[in-house]
């Protein structure tokens, strides 16, 4: 195959710059086909990068002129897209979260195994930043000892109108979910959210910022700050704490400026402008390994296991209480 004929889900803020980091950036593929809801944006894509624009999802899924998708649409579209790319038998890069429900995970990862090959990458690209990459090597060399407790935060400027509670979990604080269970390489075992005095810069209603509280079951003891009005930038932050160290989670590199009387540094304010390597890696990767015809990304267990540690993390949000994070069994398909 020499490119890699992808088509695009979903035109909105990622999904262009998906379709321009393929165009621009990937090599060894282009876009061919476009869909949106709003059809006005989709033609406009179309447009700009010579591909076609398809009235819906499942129309671009079945058509010939594409061999892989990438899915970025809204949130609750991801799961019954991705079924109809298995059905096709096509590779599909579905955005985070891969469902927003653990039940649908389950019925993916069912499909996906009676099709009897990986099709399904979850978006989790943050597993390709080098920052966090090389946290993962510190740990694993052994050298801060075992660890202990997890800090991290994830702040968000300020957050769409639509933004619910339940999406500071299962929008926002998946990454987090997914990027500390691929660090420390284990599973959750129980979890809970704090809330408390509420920013009232966020809109009425919406508990912000809330604490994710998670437990590993070798007892690691997680805190997680999820914060969708921050007002300040786009933060995110990660230490971990050893036995016998810590380590860091780089802030990305800037200028350091001193003028008028200030020492200063910019910080990001928008999520777009914070991963950008990691989502090229990510892209990179995946059409290499499709055109392979062999998966390494993120599969549908990840985005399972992450999706029931959401599901449980917003039990305890309407309980109060800490709840148990409960895995089925994992299947060897996704050994
Ligand atoms: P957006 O609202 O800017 O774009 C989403 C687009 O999907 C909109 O244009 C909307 O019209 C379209 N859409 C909605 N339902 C559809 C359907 N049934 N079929 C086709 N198109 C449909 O949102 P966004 O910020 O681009 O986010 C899109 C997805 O990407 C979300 O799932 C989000 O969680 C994910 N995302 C991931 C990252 C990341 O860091 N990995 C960053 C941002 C967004
Ligand atoms: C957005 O959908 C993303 O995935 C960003 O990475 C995240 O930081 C932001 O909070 C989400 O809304």
């Amino acid at each position: 195959m020499m490119e890699l004929r992808i088509g695009v889900i979903g035109t909105g803020g990622i999904g262009r710059d998906h379709i321009r980091r393929l165009t621009d950036v990937i090599t060894g593929a282009k876009v061919t086909a476009v869909t949106d809801i709003n059809k006005e944006i989709a033609d406009k894509a179309a447009k700009q990068y010579h591909a076609l624009s398809f009235p819906t999802g499942e129309d671009l899924i079945e058509s010939p002129e594409v061999d892989a998708v990438l899915i970025a649409s809204w949130d609750p579209t991801h799961a019954g897209y991705v079924l109809s790319c298995i059905q096709a038998g096509k590779y599909v890069l579905c955005e985070k979260p891969l469902a927003t429900t653990a039940r649908d995970c389950l019925k993916i990862m069912d499909a996906e195994m009676s099709y009897g090959k990986r099709l399904v990458q979850v978006g989790f690209m943050r597993r390709y930043d080098k920052d966090y990459r090389a946290m993962k090597e510190v740990i694993q060399s052994g050298r801060i000892g075992e660890p202990l407790l997890v800090h991290a935060c994830h702040r968000n400027r300020t957050h769409i109108t639509s933004h619910s509670n339940d999406m500071t979990v299962t929008n926002s604080g998946i990454h987090e979910i997914d990027i500390l269970r691929w660090l420390l390489e284990e599973e959750y075992a129980s979890a809970q959210v704090l809330t408390g005095k509420q920013n009232k810069n966020a809109a009425e209603g919406l508990q912000d910022p809330q604490i994710l509280l998670l437990k590993t079951k070798n007892g690691v003891q997680i805190g997680i700050e999820v914060n969708m009005t921050s007002g300040y930038g786009y933060d995110i932050q990660c230490e971990i704490v050893g036995e016998t160290g810590t380590v860091r989670l780089p802030d990305p590199s800037a200028l350091l400026i001193r003028s008028e009387g200030k020492h200063t540094h910019q910080i990001f304010t928008e999520w777009s402008q914070r991963f950008v390597d990691a989502y090229d890696n990510e892209l990179q990767q995946w059409v290499n390994d499709v055109k392979k015809a062999t998966l390494s990304g993120p599969s549908a267990w990840d985005g399972y296991a992450a999706c029931i540690t959401a599901d449980a993390l917003i039990r305890s949000r309407n309980s109060g209480t800490s709840v148990p994070v409960t895995l089925q069994r994992r299947p060897e398909f996704y050994d």
